[in-house]
């Protein structure tokens, strides 16, 4: 019996892919089909997959020519499956032509004809709702996420607002936007959505009027530096059906996400400690994060990124929070604090002023999760055992400057309709800003 194996993602399968699996089938007498799991895809940089997994695997079974189904779940699995399966040939689209040869030492290796004019991408891209978003402020940040927004199917980010107009003029003249205005009302009359980039300050009062017209919000970091108005952003937008998230990149990146599951599903036994660092020295002191007057400092700019493994591991019902600033300048240049639990703690260091190697370190009854820098990027980490023989290392993708996994969750959420995220809940985020804003409290 001479078995075939092809692969694919199969999203919102269409005549391209029956094609391809009728003449794979016709190459021999028993045809494996290995359908990409969800995290595989994202591994390989494909974000924008519509159909779920269970969904594709159905509809490849429904084309009647597949005897048998796997999930492709990791690189390298092709030369297993093979192997495992007793595979004859592997056949794939001839997109790919001349990328699988390296196969040919395991089986016979067939590119077949790929069927011109239809492809999943432009099928999303049909049924896709596009979402015109504007942005907010012309800064370093605002700059990274233009590229980034590329990357994410269903956005078009079609102008900026800075009350500066020159600014706004010359930011949308580099990124190639439709329009530039220094009027905030006319930007949210053109857009579905706003990205806010603007100084810290300024972030309520431009997402509450953004709330206040109907439109979805992604919020740079920290979306409020006082627990009571973030809480009344996220009413606002639950109670209107819209979505407003706080752009904590690593919170939406696919190993910090796996990261976090990992270790709350007791590998490392009961976590009683969650240890995270991050300096990022700014020297020019011109900068609006080292003036007190923008609410500059290492707390209000770095603490979101440390707070948040130390929440969402240790959770939100902390017993007390203590800090222990150094000053310059009246801004804080340095901060190590510690945050106390019933039964654990959680620790930082943030500095913009003082240097520290910025890792992570998870601790727990049984062993412990060390993230290297920058583990806020996080791309691997290690389980940690006292028999180093158990020890384990993982790899992720992290794409390009992560912003666009905060981007494609904020789509996913609008497209879902959904007004909590399950991956950086209100309840979170509202905690982050209440230990930033006793931070606050206690050094005024
Ligand atoms: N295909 C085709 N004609 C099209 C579109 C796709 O013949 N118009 C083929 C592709 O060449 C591939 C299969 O259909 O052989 C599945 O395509 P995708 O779902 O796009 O999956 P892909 O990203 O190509 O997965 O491990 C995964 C594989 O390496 C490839």
């Amino acid at each position: 019996m001479k078995k075939v194996i092809t692969y694919g993602t199969f999203d919102m399968l269409h005549k391209g892919h029956i094609n391809l699996l009728r003449r794979a089938k016709e190459l021999g007498d028993y045809l494996v089909v290995g359908v990409t799991s969800e995290n595989y895809d994202r591994e390989r940089g494909k974000l924008n997959v519509h159909d779920t997994l269970l969904k594709r695997i159905e509809a490849v079974r429904d084309t009647g020519f597949v005897d048998e189904i796997i999930v492709e779940e990791y690189v390298g699995q092709k030369i297993d499956d093979i192997q495992k399966y007793g595979i004859d040939i592997f056949a794939i689209g001839s997109d790919w032509t001349g990328k699988f040869d390296y196969l040919k030492e395991y089986c016979e290796v067939v590119y077949l004809p790929r069927t011109k004019g239809i492809s999943s991408t432009q099928l999303r891209n049909e049924i896709q709702k596009m979402y015109n978003v504007g942005i907010v402020g012309c800064g370093r940040i605002a700059n990274r996420f233009i590229p980034e927004s590329k990357f994410v199917s269903g956005v078009n980010v079609s102008g900026v607002f800075n009350p500066h107009i020159n600014s706004a003029k010359a930011f949308a003249e580099r990124h190639a936007l439709e329009f530039a205005t220094d009027s905030y009302d006319e930007l949210l009359s053109q857009v579905d959505a706003v990205y806010i980039a603007s100084p810290h300050l300024s972030h309520y009062d431009y997402a509450k009027q953004a709330l206040n017209s109907g439109k979805h919000v992604l919020c740079e970091k920290p979306m409020t530096l006082d627990p009571a108005l973030s809480k009344e952003l996220y009413r606002t937008a639950k109670d209107n059906g819209l979505v407003i998230i706080e752009a904590i990149k690593t919170a939406y990146c696919p190993g910090f996400t796996h990261l976090v599951s990992l270790v709350k599903s007791g590998v490392i036994g009961t976590i009683k400690d969650v240890d995270a660092t991050f300096t990022k020295l700014v020297s020019d002191s011109d900068m609006r994060e080292l003036s007190p007057d923008t609410a500059g400092g290492s707390m209000t700019e770095l603490a979101s990124y440390v707070l948040l493994p130390a929440i969402k591991i240790m959770g939100t019902e902390y017993t007390s929070c203590s800090f222990h600033p150094i000053c310059d300048n009246g801004i804080d240049i340095f901060t190590r604090g510690l945050i106390c639990y019933p039964y654990g703690t959680a620790s930082f260091k943030v500095g913009l002023g003082v240097k520290s190697e910025g890792e992570l370190i998870i601790s727990g009854t049984k062993g412990y999760a060390y993230v290297p820098a920058p583990w806020w990027k996080t791309d691997y980490f290690e389980i940690r055992y006292e028999n180093t023989s158990e020890n384990r290392k993982y790899y992720y993708r992290f794409e390009g400057d992560g912003l666009r996994y905060e981007l494609e969750h904020f789509v996913f959420m609008i497209d879902k309709k959904q007004t909590e995220s399950y991956m950086l809940p209100t309840d979170e985020s509202i905690a982050i800003a209440g230990i930033i804003n006793e931070f606050r409290k206690k050094i005024d």
